[in-house]
């Protein structure tokens, strides 16, 4: 439940992403009136994009070596101060101008999460694999767990900052996602969805391994089923 935003805590996971980094965290910083705090969870990247994020002043900037997308959110959320957390990647693939219309919803309905989905987008610009993959990942999902989100593999997410405490996230890297959505389903949180947009990376390396990350996925999909 999300009666009030008192804090908005924006955690991004960065590995590299010194070419996409200031635009998204320039973009929430100017655009989102909500009281907010911008966390940066840097992996040691060797690109200058640390020293991108310590020059605007305005971001929190925490050091995780250890490897994982997962890992690096888990640490942000654990370090936000925020009634809720907004977590998305820093890339600039999410469009962050959706933050507010995200946070009036979840007040709206009073949501423990709220989802940007993709798969409105007017302009497709999800890749082929990814659409693909994404819509036979979250058809199982929907279908096992008794949901009707369209874009379970969204990592652009408000989210209660009192359910992520109530549940116990062990996965460390891409499964992390659909392991909170898991949890909060089997504790009958409230998941909404708003349709955002997507954009192409413009700089830098994807670096997720897909066939890695799908079967990761699909295990903690089963996993979740066995372990009541
Ligand atoms: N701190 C940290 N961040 C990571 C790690 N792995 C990925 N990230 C960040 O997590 C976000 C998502 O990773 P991406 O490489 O964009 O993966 P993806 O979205 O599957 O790939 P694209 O399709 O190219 O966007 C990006 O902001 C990455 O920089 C990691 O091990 N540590
Ligand atoms: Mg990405």
């Amino acid at each position: 439940m999300t009666a009030k935003v008192e804090l908005v805590s924006i955690v991004i996971p960065t590995l590299n992403e010194a070419g996409n980094i200031l635009e998204t965290v320039a973009t929430i910083h100017d655009c989102l009136s909500y009281p907010k705090e911008i966390i940066v969870v840097d992996g040691n990247s060797t690109d200058g994009t640390q020293e991108v994020v310590k020059s605007t002043g305005f971001c929190r900037l925490i050091i995780e070596p250890r490897r994982g997308y997962g890992r690096a959110l888990k640490t942000g959320m654990n370090n936000a101060k925020g009634n809720v957390i907004v977590m998305v990647d820093g890339d600039g693939t999410y469009e962050v101008k959706h933050i507010e219309r995200m946070l009036d919803k979840m007040v709206e309905e009073d949501a423990d999460m709220v989802l940007a989905s993709r798969m409105y987008d007017p302009n497709k610009a999800m890749g082929f694999f990814n659409f693909v993959g994404n819509k036979i990942i979250t058809f199982c999902f929907d279908f096992l767990y008794s949901q009707y989100l369209s874009d379970t593999q969204s990592g652009f997410r408000a989210i209660s900052h009192e359910s992520i405490n109530n549940v116990k996230l062990v996965e460390g890297d891409m499964a992390f996602a659909t392991e909170m959505l898991i949890k909060f389903t089997k504790k009958n949180y409230k998941i909404v969805e708003v349709k955002s947009t997507y954009k192409i990376r413009k700089y830098g390396k994807p670096k997720l391994q897909k066939f890695k990350s799908t079967i990761e996925i699909f295990t903690t999909i089963v996993k979740g089923l066995v372990n009541k």
